[in-house]
């Protein structure tokens, strides 16, 4: 096996026994490493960073970071200390980076070969983006978009819109955005956007901006190429462009956690096949399991509470496996009947992968 990159020091508290350390700015959660009670801890949670992470001096005095509203009847830059007081909700919500998947891709686009484990389900808390426009005045007329910028800090003599981190979503997102300020009872760590972030449930990773500084609502996608190029569903071998679908809103996903090959052969007999499954924008309403790579299904059982429509739910099936090889798979159903696809959507940048057959493993019974 490679050898194993150490943690970058900006996440050195983290658990490195938990992680697969792709590049400093690409962590991925081990699969081993998920358990079964739902949240993922913080110190497990996957990490990506577009732009290297800001300085630990922006979480010295949280309180006193300063998002610029603009967009809104009445524009303003607020503190934290002034948002916490505007009001609180909190939300269970997956975090999934949109290429999470791109490594079970045969064309192997470019960008980090994620597996399964860019994605976590995590408590966020922090006011709602409703209450903070509606003291501002409500949003502008003629809005289309509310548009997030990341508070890094950009290299000088480089076109900022060819680096900075800013993204639009349809305005309707609005509705269940929050800007969170703690993540799973504990003060929003600077890897995962503290001291604040944005949290649009149900959108793919890439939407919810870590550090942020100005939240907009505009008329217009903004022109930085992260929007404009990047994160779009453009066909094989195209570069993305407004004509392609962003990556927002996600999809019904479900995956296995254990048994799994990593972990090694299986003794023959009962076994329990666990996972989780997701709805994206919609409540996931049950999970098959197929031990014969997709022939036959049965239905799992959800286990453990439920979080909400844009947590995910653990699952569990009880087999007995005879001695052999197996292909095991799950497919998730959500509320509205869609059904996770057992063909992956091709597209250039590996993006959006919820192919029950690309997440399929086999096993070895013995
Ligand atoms: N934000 C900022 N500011 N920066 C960066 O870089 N990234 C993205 C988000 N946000 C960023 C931001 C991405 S891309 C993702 S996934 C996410 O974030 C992640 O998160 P964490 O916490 O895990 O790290 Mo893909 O779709």
């Amino acid at each position: 096996s490679p050898a194993a990159k150490p943690l970058p020091s900006y996440v050195s508290w983290k658990d490195s026994s938990a992680l697969i350390v792709h590049s400093s700015g690409t962590i991925e959660t081990r699969r081993s490493a998920f358990g079964t009670s739902v949240i993922t801890p913080a110190e497990q949670l996957y990490v990506r960073n577009n732009l290297p992470a800001p300085d630990a001096s922006i979480i010295a005095n949280r309180d006193a970071w300063e998002l610029q509203i603009e967009g809104v009847k009445r524009p303003a830059t607020l503190k934290l200390q002034q948002l916490k007081r505007m009001g609180l909700e909190t939300v269970t919500a997956v975090l999934q980076c949109s290429g999470n998947g791109r490594g079970l891709f045969p064309s192997k686009p470019s960008g980090t070969p994620w597996q399964i484990g860019a994605a976590g389900c995590v408590v966020w808390s922090g006011v709602p983006v409703r209450a903070l426009i509606a003291a501002l005045g409500g949003v502008a007329d003629g809005m289309v978009y509310m548009t997030g910028t990341g508070g890094e800090k950009l290299p000088e003599g480089i076109d900022p819109k060819s680096i900075m981190v800013e993204r639009s979503v349809p305005l309707k997102a609005l509705d269940e955005a929050i800007l969170a300020w703690e993540m799973n009872g504990a003060p929003l760590p600077l890897a995962h956007g503290g001291p604040l972030r944005l949290i649009i449930p149900g959108y793919a990773g890439v939407n919810n901006i870590k550090y942020i500084k100005r939240l907009a609502f505009t008329t217009e996608q903004t022109e930085a190429n992260i929007q404009k190029h990047g994160y779009r569903i453009s066909p094989p071998g195209q570069k993305g462009d407004a004509t392609h679908p962003s990556v927002w809103e996600m999809n019904v996903k479900s995956w296995i956690n254990s048994p799994a090959p990593e972990t090694g052969d299986i003794p023959a007999g009962d076994t329990l096949i666990q996972g989780v499954a997701f709805g994206g924008m919609h409540a996931v309403k049950t999970v098959e399991v197929s031990v014969d790579g997709g022939k036959t299904w049965k239905a799992a059982r959800f286990i453990g509470p439920d979080m909400g429509k844009y947590a995910w739910r653990q699952f569990v099936l009880a087999v007995r496996l005879d001695a052999g090889n197996y292909t095991i798979a799950c497919r998730a159903t959500d509320s509205q009947g869609q059904v996770q696809p057992e063909a992956r959507a091709e597209n250039a940048g590996g993006y959006n992968n919820n192919s029950w057959k690309d997440h399929a493993m086999q096993i070895n019974v013995v």
